[in-house]
């Protein structure tokens, strides 16, 4: 409780108040009057307390540090929040994405992993996931997507048949559902996850040259991850398990750390690699492409307030600096538009005069005015247009002259089109086959049994088995015959055992 002497409660307008605990009333107990207007502004406050949750990503949470910059990557960026020795101030918030505000925490889910960088250029927002790719690669599927994961439009309830049957009519969604049913669905905590940009973004250097770059942060604290038993049973018990794992942790001062890296690809290999480099739904083997260290960023304060700076919090992909743009990744050229179209509606259109999302190390200058809770505002000198002759903000010269790719024609007809080995499966297997060992093969052989059985229509779970059979031959065969099994009644102990993997395929080092 708070140490200093008690203050008076007042209104909104800061008026003290009578009372907190008793209306205005016609004597002790009587009629209560409509001109108590205390009692009025309270009840219509607390109307009005809830925004719209977010449409996708809705729970979460997620806290404040410090990104350091150890490495030097002045060679592919000018963006000063990257250069030796920078510091910024950070914010993370994680999410899971298909589960309403009040969903549990530790649904099989895909984990958000959205970071805002306030440095001195403007904000940088990177806003990824604790995987490297995505379910499917051109956006306007994604509210379809969406809806397949969420609920039936009748029950209100979430369906297994939905699920696999955008899925299994979407093959580009194989390695991105390997992962969802693989361990990295299952986090032990937020602490415990990678993150990543996932697309393909660009880097300009000081002399003007342009790299592709995908982002990395790597746990120090490891990846872990617990079974289902184990998931279900917490969800059951704590819906904010994750939530609350993170507030204590940082509250105990147990500050997790996260190392930055990046894949850098030079410009004009993107013509001819062999997968589309902009195919959001591809890794780029390390092996072609090794991680650089550029730094690490620590959590190291907990936010004051959980609606004002976690709720309305607005990270965007457009949030971008000098020294660092986005690439022709279809999807993210759509994510440019539609985070800020949807923090307008959630939040308002002067969402970025919230101290959350304002910059912090970095000036406004501009000519937008007005609009509902504007609460910055230019000086009275300041023209309200350009150009103008009375000093206005100008735009930048180094920028305009910084050009972009668009006039490249042999790369933007690269991005267009799918590359030799581009293909819906190779990645997902080779996944599958070398980056999950014996016992991750087993305990997804079990959860993907589990998704056969509460598919209830043939013709989906048939198309489920063949999705399968494409990501490996003999996990789709294990597949069947664990199905089979189990629908006829056979113990788990009577399921064959997951046979031995494929060949992998020579060269497919695949990105951890
Ligand atoms: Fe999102 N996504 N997304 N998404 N997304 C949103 O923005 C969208 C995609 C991700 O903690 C929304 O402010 C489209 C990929 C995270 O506040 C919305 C497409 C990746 C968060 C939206 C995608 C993400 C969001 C909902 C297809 C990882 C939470 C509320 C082109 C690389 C950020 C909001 C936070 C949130 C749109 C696909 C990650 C609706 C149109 C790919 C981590 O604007």
């Amino acid at each position: 409780m708070s140490e200093s002497t008690p203050q008076f409660t007042t209104t909104q307008t800061g008026t003290p108040v009578a009372s907190d605990a008793h209306s205005l009333t016609v004597g002790a107990d009587g009629a209560t009057v409509l001109h108590d207007r205390y009692l009025v502004e309270k009840l219509a406050q607390f109307n009005r307390e809830r925004i719209p949750e977010r449409i996708v990503h809705a729970k979460g949470g997620g806290a404040f540090g410090e990104l350091v910059i150890t490495g030097d990557v002045s060679a592919y960026t000018r963006a000063a929040v990257f250069q030796p020795g920078a510091t910024s101030e950070t914010l993370l918030r994680f999410s899971s994405v298909a589960g309403e505000l009040g969903s549990p925490d530790t649904w099989r889910d895909v984990r958000g992993f959205a970071l805002k960088f306030y440095t001195t250029e403007g904000n940088l927002d990177i806003v990824g996931n604790n995987t490297p790719v995505f379910f499917i690669r051109d956006a306007i599927k994604f509210p379809d997507f969406i809806h397949s994961q969420k609920r039936l439009p009748g029950s209100g309830l979430r369906d297994a048949d939905m699920q696999w049957d955008f899925w299994t009519l979407s093959p580009e969604s194989a390695h991105q559902v390997t992962y969802l049913m693989g361990d990295r669905g299952l986090p032990r905590s937020w602490r415990h996850v990678n993150g990543y940009g996932s697309h393909t973004y660009q880097w300009i250097n000081a002399a003007g040259e342009r790299f592709w770059v995908k982002y990395h942060f790597i746990a120090r604290q490891g990846v872990e991850t617990i079974e289902a038993p184990e998931a279900e049973a917490i969800a059951g018990a704590d819906a904010d398990f994750y939530r609350r794992d993170l507030y204590e942790a940082i509250e105990r001062g147990e500050y997790p750390t996260w190392d930055v890296k990046v894949q850098v690809m030079p410009y004009d290999d993107a013509k001819t690699y062999r997968f589309n480099p902009f195919d959001l739904t591809k890794v780029w083997p390390h092996a072609d492409y090794p991680l650089i260290e550029v730094g690490h960023f620590t959590l190291n304060r907990n936010p004051q307030n959980h609606f004002a700076e976690i709720e309305q919090a607005a990270f965007s992909p457009a949030n971008q600096v000098p020294g660092t743009d986005i690439s022709p990744d279809k999807m993210l050229m759509a994510r440019v538009f539609s985070y800020p179209d949807a923090q307008r509606y959630r939040v308002g259109t002067n969402y970025n005069q919230l101290p959350v999302n304002a910059p912090h190390a970095a000036p406004v200058h501009n000519y937008s005015q007005d609009g509902a809770q504007r609460h910055h505002f230019n000086a009275p000198t300041t023209p309200v247009y350009a150009p103008n002759s009375f000093g206005g903000p100008h735009a930048d010269p180094a920028r305009a002259a910084e050009g972009s790719w668009e006039h490249d024609g042999e790369l933007v007809r690269a991005a267009a089109t799918l590359h030799a080995e581009d293909g819906d499966f190779g990645q997902a297997g080779t996944l599958y086959r070398e980056v999950f060992d014996a016992s991750a093969k087993e305990r997804f052989l079990v959860t993907l049994t589990g998704q056969a059985q509460a598919i209830s229509i043939d013709e989906i779970r048939e198309r489920f088995f063949g999705y399968w059979t494409n990501v490996d031959a003999s996990l789709g065969a294990a597949l069947r015959a664990a199905y089979t099994a189990v629908a006829a009644g056979d113990t788990a102990a009577d399921v064959p055992q997951q046979p031995e993997a494929g060949e992998p395929e020579p060269d497919e080092a695949h990105a951890a």
